[in-house]
């Protein structure tokens, strides 16, 4: 579809950026805050990229008012951040740590003091490492209610501060990397376990919405998701058969459930098949249907393309990448193990490099048109508005010798990506607003603190701390305009 003219952006876009507790804040034991999963698995020898961890990150905790005073004079209209569960419950239930309150309860009204609507998400990846020391985290059932718990703490304390809420931050990438790859905490590699503690988180997000209903009458709330439209190599029927199982298996299978509170037919008979479906017990399909999210968050960095399996050829060839240890941050590169039930995907299809995309330094493919294309298609699925909570270049910024960091690649990489959006509200998409991932530079989980997706450079790196001075990036002064004029100067 070509548009001679294209619609404006809707008066009231949010504009914003985004970021994670983990990934800013620092602090880590500070004022009460108990551990999370993170803090302890970041420790692990080999984990992370250069043994990179976010006790201290950006130092957040302390200097959020320099932070949100550079965001207002950007202009921002939103931002997005996470709260930390083990600082308001140190030890994931039970008392509540006032200190940590008071902490977002700031942040919160340093924000609307200057225009800023806040986006806040309940589960950005750290559950207390309490949890999971006594009853297994996510795998246990006792998390639905301590989840729930430690929402309504936050719905009552923010409900009239706070409009837009975030229940789960990628759902599909935690389990996986969490469950099944072993580069996140828990550190487990066992996919009926990674499809058992998914139905509970199901239930978790299911239940906090419930509760919010009641506690937060006029907010809205949804999950936001990582989505990666799935292409087809190409028009071979076995091909686009496999990129149907791809949609199906990679995304349905979480946005049916957030949605229509089903499981995909065709994905869960798959896996009762392999004996890795999760366990069902009989009211939950009642309590997965009985709410619906008022938005879809969406997390976009890239797609897929997919052909069917011939068993002779490894899906990882055609990755190129900087360093070998990048691949292991891309659950859509992750090269198969041997056993069926271990690779469930392996007879549903295989993923293959698309030849007309060029990749990030880490490999991650940039396709902008792919975001048009998720937008169109989340749309027709499950009509919701959509709000993009996440969608950012990691780059290698330097420094000048003026000491500006003039990263028109990543000017580059959102313009283009804006572009596609307001094609998509041309098309007749419905779309709230734009997070771009990252505000300042932060910790990017495993890949230390070199891969930047910051308007705002921090000036530390992997190995020292330095000043933690903030310096905004010539992309800072672009999204500024951006901004101001509402979309219409890109
Ligand atoms: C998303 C996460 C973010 C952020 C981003 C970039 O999956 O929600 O928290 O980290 O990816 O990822 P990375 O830091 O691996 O480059």
């Amino acid at each position: 579809m070509y548009h001679d003219k294209l619609d404006s952006f809707p008066p009231g876009f949010l504009w914003g950026a985004a970021s994670a507790a983990y990934q800013i804040e620092g602090g880590w034991n500070t004022d009460g805050k108990g551990a999370s999963i993170w803090d302890e698995f970041t420790k692990i020898p080999g984990k992370t990229y250069q043994g990179t961890n976010g006790d201290v990150a950006v130092d957040h905790y302390h200097r959020y008012q320099e932070d949100v005073r550079l965001m207002a004079e950007m202009g921002l209209k939103t931002y997005r951040f996470s709260v930390a569960w083990s600082r308001i419950f140190p030890d994931g239930s039970g008392k509540v740590n006032e200190k940590g309150l008071q902490f977002y309860e700031d942040l919160i009204d340093a924000l609307l003091a200057n225009q800023i609507e806040p986006v806040l998400t309940l589960y950005h990846w750290d559950i207390p490492k309490s949890l999971q020391d006594s009853y297994q985290g996510w795998e246990s059932r006792q998390a639905i209610e301590d989840f729930s718990q430690y929402c309504q703490v936050l719905f009552h304390r923010f409900k009239d501060k706070v409009t837009y809420w975030v229940t789960f931050n990628e759902q599909n990438v935690f389990t996986a990397m969490g469950y099944r790859w072993q580069s996140h905490p828990p550190n487990v590699a066992d996919v009926k376990r990674m499809f058992q503690a998914n139905h509970v988180i199901n239930l978790a997000n299911a239940t906090a919405i419930k509760e919010f209903r009641s506690i937060v009458p006029n907010g809205k709330i949804g999950p936001s998701f990582g989505y990666g439209p799935i292409y087809s190599y190409d028009c071979q029927p076995n091909n686009v058969l496999a990129a149907l199982n791809g949609e199906e298996f990679q995304n349905h299978w979480w946005l049916d459930v957030y949605v229509h509170g089903k499981y995909p037919k065709v994905t869960f008979r798959h896996l009762e098949r392999l004996g890795i479906a999760p366990t069902i017990e009989p009211s939950d399909m009642e309590l997965l249907q009985s709410v619906k999210p008022d938005f879809l968050g969406v997390n976009y960095y890239h797609g897929g393309t997919v052909r069917v399996n011939d068993f002779n050829t490894s899906s990882t060839t055609n990755v190129s990448t900087i360093d070998k240890s990048f691949e292991a941050t891309d659950p859509y590169l992750m090269q198969p193990k041997d056993e069926q039930a271990q690779n469930p995907e392996k007879t549903m299809f295989t993923s293959v490099a698309n030849p007309y995309l060029e990749k990030t330094k880490w490999g991650w493919e940039i396709d902008p048109v792919g975001l048009r294309i998720a937008l169109r298609r989340l749309q027709n699925r499950y009509d919701l508005p959509m709000l993009i909570t996440e969608n950012g270049l990691g780059a290698l910024d330097e420094k000048t010798n003026q000491g500006t960091i003039e990263d028109d690649y990543r000017i580059n990489y959102l313009q283009s990506h804006i572009h596609e959006i307001q094609q998509a509200i041309t098309d007749g998409v419905d779309v709230i607003g734009y997070c771009a991932w990252s505000f300042t530079d932060l910790l990017s989980w495993l890949n230390g603190y070199k891969k930047r997706y910051g308007f705002v450079y921090i000036d530390r790196d992997d190995q020292s701390e330095k000043q933690l001075a903030r310096i905004p990036k010539k992309s800072f002064y672009w999204y500024k305009k951006v901004i101001e004029s509402n979309g219409k100067i890109l």
